[in-house]
């Protein structure tokens, strides 16, 4: 079994029940145990600023498929909800799904990079890690508390909680 994280973002045709909608299909998913999924939070667009502003949560899940395989199944989930890839960077998505951290594996492939590229300088990403894996060290040795607290917050804000 591999302990992940998995970042989920939304900011198109109703983010929360989008982000909502993705927490359910990952607990009835045959191969994911969901152990600890964090508040919703409300963020700013990171990247390209006319678009709107986003809903953001962590998942902890344990899974026994491999990192490939957890990718093709996230990306299913990302699929089933709507999420058409125009390749516009950073640009606006129904549903957007990340694995964060792959037990404490360091991958580095055409299809996957893991830890995420961007996780240690997003708010949206740390804030809501360190509520749920407040003890987390990544691979590179960062605290996660330690990150998240002197991270610029960008008017993060809880919006509610998940079920
Ligand atoms: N890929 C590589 N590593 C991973 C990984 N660890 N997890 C590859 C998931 N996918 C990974 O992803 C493109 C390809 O990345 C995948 O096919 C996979 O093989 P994508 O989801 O199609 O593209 P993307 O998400 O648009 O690309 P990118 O650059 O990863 O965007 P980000 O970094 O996900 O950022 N602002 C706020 N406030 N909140 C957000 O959640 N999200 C983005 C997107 C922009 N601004 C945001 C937010
Ligand atoms: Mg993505």
């Amino acid at each position: 079994m591999a302990l992940c994280y998995i970042g989920i973002g939304s900011n198109l045709s109703n983010p929360a029940k989008q982000i909502q909608r993705a927490i359910d299909q990952l607990k009835q998913h045959d191969m994911f145990t969901v152990n600890a999924v964090s508040s919703l939070y409300c963020s700013q667009p990171m990247g390209p600023q006319d678009q709107p502003d986003y809903m953001n949560a962590v998942a902890c899940i344990d899974t026994s498929l491999s990192p490939v395989a957890l990718l093709d199944a996230l990306q299913m989930i990302e699929k089933n909800a709507g999420r058409v890839r125009k390749g516009d960077r950073w640009g606006a998505r129904i549903l957007d799904l990340d694995i964060l951290l792959y037990d404490l594996d360091v991958i580095n492939t055409e299809r996957l990079v893991v830890p995420h590229y961007g996780m240690k300088d997003r708010e949206f990403v740390l804030i809501p890690l360190a509520e749920i894996a407040p003890t987390l060290i990544l691979p590179c040795q960062s605290s996660v508390a330690s990150l998240a607290k002197s991270i610029d917050k960008n008017a993060l804000t809880i919006h509610s909680q998940l079920s």
